[in-house]
């Protein structure tokens, strides 16, 4: 998968997604991270890429023209127009499901506004998908952007060491993980529980399950209310 992000902070996201385990997956080729300076493509002879907003207010937007021409940098040419996802909070909310339906995707382009906004003219133009992360204010979509490529880069066949753990989740849907311990076998005067230890596998599947749905139900009803839902369908 390419994930390309148009941003006035390119350095934000090099730095941001250029570890761990996508960081692995980018040298094993099973995803690449282009980040597009949107500075890059000002015709302005101060490389200025913002101004004043018409009618007033308070703030500046970005210009029409130096993100309409960094996305046609990636778009031209291409038999394929990849999605435009414009991170805003006026988006629909970010989930898995949609990280899902997202990693099936060849290509993504994520548009990152900074000060007030940007220019309306250009975001009907380019965008496909406004997606925000939560209900909330932030500074930047680089933030909500990074948000977004951990969770579907987590889900590209090779990305995870083990292939279980995607998958599993996606069987476990709406449940949150069970506990999970390492040595030592006592710590701070707690034992780890003594299934874990049995080596007896449907044992250890029936706990972890137990622990999950009671999890749930404690910790997230509104996440466990769906759970019985479905499980009521299946
Ligand atoms: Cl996607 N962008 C910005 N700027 N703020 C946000 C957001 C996105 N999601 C929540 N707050």
């Amino acid at each position: 998968m390419k994930f390309h992000i148009l941003t006035l902070f390119p350095e934000m996201i090099e730095q941001g997604l250029n570890n761990s385990i996508i960081k692995r997956a980018a040298e094993a080729g099973h995803l690449t991270i282009n980040a597009v300076n949107i500075r890059d493509f000002t015709l302005d002879k101060h490389n200025k890429v913002d101004d004043y907003p018409y009618g007033g207010g308070a703030g500046m937007l970005m210009q029409a023209q130096p993100v309409y021409d960094a996305c046609r940098s990636l778009t031209e040419g291409k038999e394929k127009k990849p999605r435009v996802i414009f991170m805003t909070p006026q988006g629909r909310t970010f989930h898995q499901e949609m990280a899902k339906e997202f990693a099936g995707e060849e290509e993504l382009i994520f548009l990152c506004g900074h000060y007030e906004g940007i220019d309306e003219r250009v975001l009907e133009e380019i965008v496909t998908d406004e997606v925000s992360i939560g209900d909330y204010v932030l500074t930047g979509g680089e933030l909500p952007a990074m948000v977004m490529i951990d969770t579907i880069a987590r889900l590209i066949p090779g990305v995870l060491n083990n292939q279980d753990s995607a998958e599993e989740e996606s069987f476990s849907g709406n449940l949150l993980e069970y506990p999970q311990y390492t040595r030592p076998e006592v710590w701070m005067d707690k034992r780890v529980p003594e299934v874990l230890l049995s080596g007896h596998h449907a044992n250890i599947a029936k706990w972890r399950r137990e622990q999950s749905e009671e999890r749930t139900r404690v910790k997230r009803p509104d996440m466990y209310e769906k759970y019985l839902e479905e499980k009521k369908r299946k």
